[in-house]
């Protein structure tokens, strides 16, 4: 099958940054993100990036038994391949954040390649109160927080995860990501195609001006040659235009409510798989078509949905 001129639609449907008080509709509860993510997946997600929550609070959750609420029913009601966070939240410990992909062996974990402030604390002022109480610290403790993924973590999820046949969605906040992972690739600990996400304007990572996207792709390009399948998300306001810009130079495009919980200037996105539909117009829009799940797994030499330990 050609994979030519396809695109590949990863959606994040909750993930850690955002809190309940931001939008009504980000998922919370299993049912929730369930439904969230079979949405996306209808609407042209191939791969979906998963997060797990207290049903509730809303508080990050990355126990093995929060995502076991959730990962059987979507892998039964999507072909989609399922993709784990090991990022879990930028408070918890590399051994907690492990856990899930560890234990379900998906097609897809993320993997974070370097060690970033992690700004959200400048999220605050925008909101009078909060609904939980846990909301506030979780954003304003962000000024003095460093999310660690020392080289040391990084080897460790590497070689946790490397007899599950579970491949890697490389988060690069920064150039000197694509570093990082070029050394993994030196001591041959990583395999090519690499599937390199590349994330652009959180506090503490790389802006995001369409000089940052090309200089993104051209030292990948230059680092990985034909070794990788590019991959951007743009957070916040930047999401459409930055996946925009990629699709058009030949990326692949992330979308969904982890990164950014618009759809439009101040127009809250009322599901995940309105930003799928809105990002899909676009690579239609630029003569390129959406990948299918088997499309991508081509593509990003998955090893199959009925590979899973869910
Ligand atoms: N929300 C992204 C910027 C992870 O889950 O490993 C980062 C992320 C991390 O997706
Ligand atoms: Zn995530």
């Amino acid at each position: 099958m050609s994979t030519e001129g396809k695109v590949i639609i990863t959606c994040a449907v909750t993930g850690a940054i955002h809190t309940p008080t931001m939008s009504p509709h980000l998922p919370i509860t299993p049912d929730e993100i369930t439904e969230a993510a079979i949405g996306a997946a209808e609407a042209g997600a191939a791969i979906l990036h998963l997060h797990a929550r207290d049903p509730e609070t809303g508080k990050p959750d990355q126990t093995p038994e929060a995502f076991a609420r959730f990962l059987p029913r979507i892998k039964q009601g999507t072909n989609a391949a399922i993709n784990i966070t090991t990022g879990g939240s930028p408070y918890m410990k590399v051994e907690e954040r492990v856990r899930p992909a560890a234990e379900f062996k998906p097609e897809v974990a993320s993997l974070n390649m370097g060690s970033i402030n992690f700004g959200l604390y400048h999220l605050v002022q925008k909101y009078e109160s909060f609904k939980f109480d846990w909301e506030r610290p979780h954003l304003e403790a962000t000024k003095d927080l460093v999310f660690r993924n020392s080289f040391k973590d990084i080897e460790y999820i590497l070689q946790t995860c490397y007899d599950n046949g579970t491949r890697f969605e490389f988060e690069c906040y920064d150039i000197a990501h694509l570093y990082n992972l070029a050394h993994f690739a030196d001591r041959g600990l990583v395999k090519a195609p690499f599937f390199v996400q590349s994330v652009f304007g959180l506090l503490g990572g790389i802006g995001t001006h369409p000089e940052d996207v090309q200089h993104m792709k051209r030292t990948a390009d230059r680092l990985f040659g034909s070794d990788f399948r590019w991959s951007v998300l743009g957070a916040g306001a930047s999401q459409l235009r930055i996946a925009a810009q990629a699709a058009a130079l030949g990326g692949n495009v992330r979308v969904g409510l982890e990164d950014s919980l618009w759809a439009g200037k101040g127009r809250l996105a009322t599901s995940n798989a309105e930003q799928v539909t809105m990002v899909r117009k676009i690579i239609e829009g630029l003569g390129l078509a959406v990948a299918t799940p088997d499309e991508a797994r081509q593509i990003l030499s998955l090893k199959g949905g009925d590979q899973v330990g869910f």
